[in-house]
């Protein structure tokens, strides 16, 4: 800051050190004077850019150490964010706060506050130089300014406008090319192709459109800025004429008046395309403020240690919705003891995998409580209940890396001996020595290189890894290859023993190993039991049941 106010004293010194010389040393003939000055000039110049280098430096070491931090924040923020949070924010959205927004507010740092701040300060600094050293030939000067002010209005406004239609015209872009990719099976499959770059081509016409309009603002602004330039110059020339010839002005001020007129223009011009930069900073700070003032972080405050429990799971008249007012567990109860096994069936949408969810706090319940060996979900510290739930979803998730970074999830204090271990007792190590590479057989993005079946196994030793006392597996409903098929029947046996299970079924064989079965229906349960007692019992079961068993004979 203290530079900037040195800089724009520095800024009108060598037009009043030429004035002089011109005045003073060159009229009198004072050659001598006129190579000290010339070296004082040159040190002033060495001085002025020195500064001005050092300047720039600073602001924009200032403004990258300040968005660095900045970022990490709302990258802790999302990562820490409630997962309902982001059944309700599009990808693009948090995607375009972490990236572009802050760099916006990059912006602010290195061409908005500091420099406008440091061009006002220049702009003041030669206006009183000018003042002083002859205000009527200022005034004059300064005659055409009212139309550069009205004409840096319109420019500002006019930009703003179109730079707030690109922001949401690249935003729709991102948000539209990533959707696409990530669901290009479908496009393809579905032969979208064509309606699909329809739409591409409005959006991106819009990003042009909108582009051209700023454009179109900066070149009618930049001409407009240096014909006024040219009528101050004009009514200095004129006026400083006039007044030269009655003597009341001498030819180093005219000169002067020329370098600072200039000095003047240089700040003036690029001022109105910083402020809007200011404005955008000021607009994408706030979007990345309120991502990072949203208070859907799960209340943590439990503090017993998961470590060495049994898994006895109660839940007690267990109320949840993701949107008040729907809910979708109505009142559900159910006890399984320390290491056996329950399965849960239902139809689609009945509430199964909203069960787990609750169970391993993605989501906080609304009534009841939910208990493991006797102590509420609450009390226990979070991390640590979560290392001791293993966990299979319904859709695997790959990350791009290896396949063993894939199963500890980069947790490189976990040796590869344990990783092997894990695999081997799950029957699978054999797959995936089978594979190039082996366990540092690279996996795609999303995993799109290896088939269904083959990512849920990773899955399985994924969630294994911790050893956890209870474990919840979602199954997935698509059917795989009779090989890969046999592999998970075996893995998921090699899973349940010996733990707490909450099996979320449609294999008909894992369902039968079940120690209990619980029907679920509309977010309630409607039927428990064994397979044989609920066969017997002739209700909704039976009917899945043998629903099932047709179609495997179809098959
Ligand atoms: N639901 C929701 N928001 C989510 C997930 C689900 O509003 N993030 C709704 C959709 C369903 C209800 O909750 O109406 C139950 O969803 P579940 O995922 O619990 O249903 P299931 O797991 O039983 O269904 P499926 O067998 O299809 O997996
Ligand atoms: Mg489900």
């Amino acid at each position: 800051m203290s530079l900037s106010v040195i800089l724009a004293a520095l800024s009108p010194l060598r037009p009043y050190l030429i004035q002089l010389s011109v005045d003073k040393y060159i009229t009198n003939h004072l050659l001598q004077m006129l190579i000290y000055i010339s070296v004082v000039q040159l040190g002033i110049l060495l001085i002025e850019n020195g500064l001005r280098f050092w300047f720039l430096y600073r602001i924009n070491w200032l403004g990258q150490t300040v968005i660095n931090d900045m970022r990490k924040s709302v990258f802790r923020k999302i990562l820490f964010q409630n997962i309902g949070y982001y059944d309700r924010t599009p990808i693009g959205t948090l995607t375009t706060r972490t990236i572009n927004d802050v760099e916006a507010v990059n912006d602010v740092f290195s061409e908005g506050i500091v420099s406008i701040i440091a061009d006002i300060l220049t702009i003041i600094a030669i206006m009183i130089i000018m003042f002083i050293t002859d205000w009527r030939l200022t005034l004059v000067c300064l005659a055409p300014f009212p139309i550069l002010i009205l004409a840096t209005y319109w420019f500002k406004e006019s930009v703003n406008k179109s730079f707030q239609r690109v922001r949401n015209a690249v935003a729709a872009l991102n948000a539209f090319v990533q959707e696409h990719i990530v669901g290009m099976y479908i496009v393809q499959a579905f032969a979208a192709e064509k309606t699909e770059m329809d739409k591409f081509k409005t959006i991106n016409k819009e990003h042009r459109d909108a582009n051209i309009k700023a454009i179109f603002a900066y070149s009618v602004f930049f001409p407009v800025v240096e014909i006024i330039l040219a009528m101050s110059m004009g009514l200095l020339v004129w006026w400083g004429a006039h007044r030269m010839l009655d003597y009341s002005v001498t030819p180093g001020v005219v000169i002067a008046f020329v370098m600072y007129l200039n000095l003047l223009f240089r700040p003036l011009r690029m001022m109105a395309d910083k402020f809007n930069v200011l404005q955008m900073g000021m607009i994408a700070g706030e979007r990345v403020f309120t991502v990072l003032d949203s208070k859907e972080h799960l209340a943590d405050n439990g503090t017993v240690n998961a470590d060495n429990i049994r898994g006895e799971v109660k839940f007690e008249n267990v109320h949840f919705s993701y949107k008040a007012g729907t809910p979708v567990l109505k009142g559900i109860s159910f006890e399984i003891p320390a290491g056996k096994t329950m399965a849960v069936v239902g139809h689609t949408g009945a509430g199964k995998t909203s069960i787990i969810s609750i169970l391993n706090r993605l989501y906080e319940i609304e009534g009841g409580s939910i208990k493991i060996d006797g102590t509420n979900l609450k009390d226990y510290d979070i991390y640590s209940l979560r290392n001791h739930i293993g966990i299979v979803l319904q859709d695997v998730f790959l990350f791009s890396g290896t396949i063993a970074e894939n199963i500890t999830l980069r947790n490189a204090d976990i040796p590869r001996e344990k990783v092997e271990a894990v695999c081997k007792l799950l029957g699978i190590h054999n797959f995936i020595m089978s594979l190039p590479g082996g366990y540092d057989f690279n996996v795609m993005e999303r995993g799109n290189t290896l088939s269904q079946g083959q990512r849920q196994l990773l899955s399985f030793a994924r969630a294994l890894l911790y050893n956890p006392s209870i474990l919840i597996l979602d199954e997935a409903t698509s059917s795989v290859d009779s090989e890969s098929e046999q592999l998970i029947q075996q893995a998921i046996d090699k899973m349940i023993t010996g733990r707490t299970s909450i099996v979320i079924a449609h294999r008909l064989s894992t369902i039968r190993r079940a120690d209990e079965i619980m029907v679920m229906d509309k977010g309630q349960i409607i039927e428990r039991g064994n397979h044989q007692s609920l066969i017997a019992a002739q209700g909704e079961y039976y009917k899945l049941y043998t629903a099932v068993e047709k179609q495997k004979e179809r098959v």
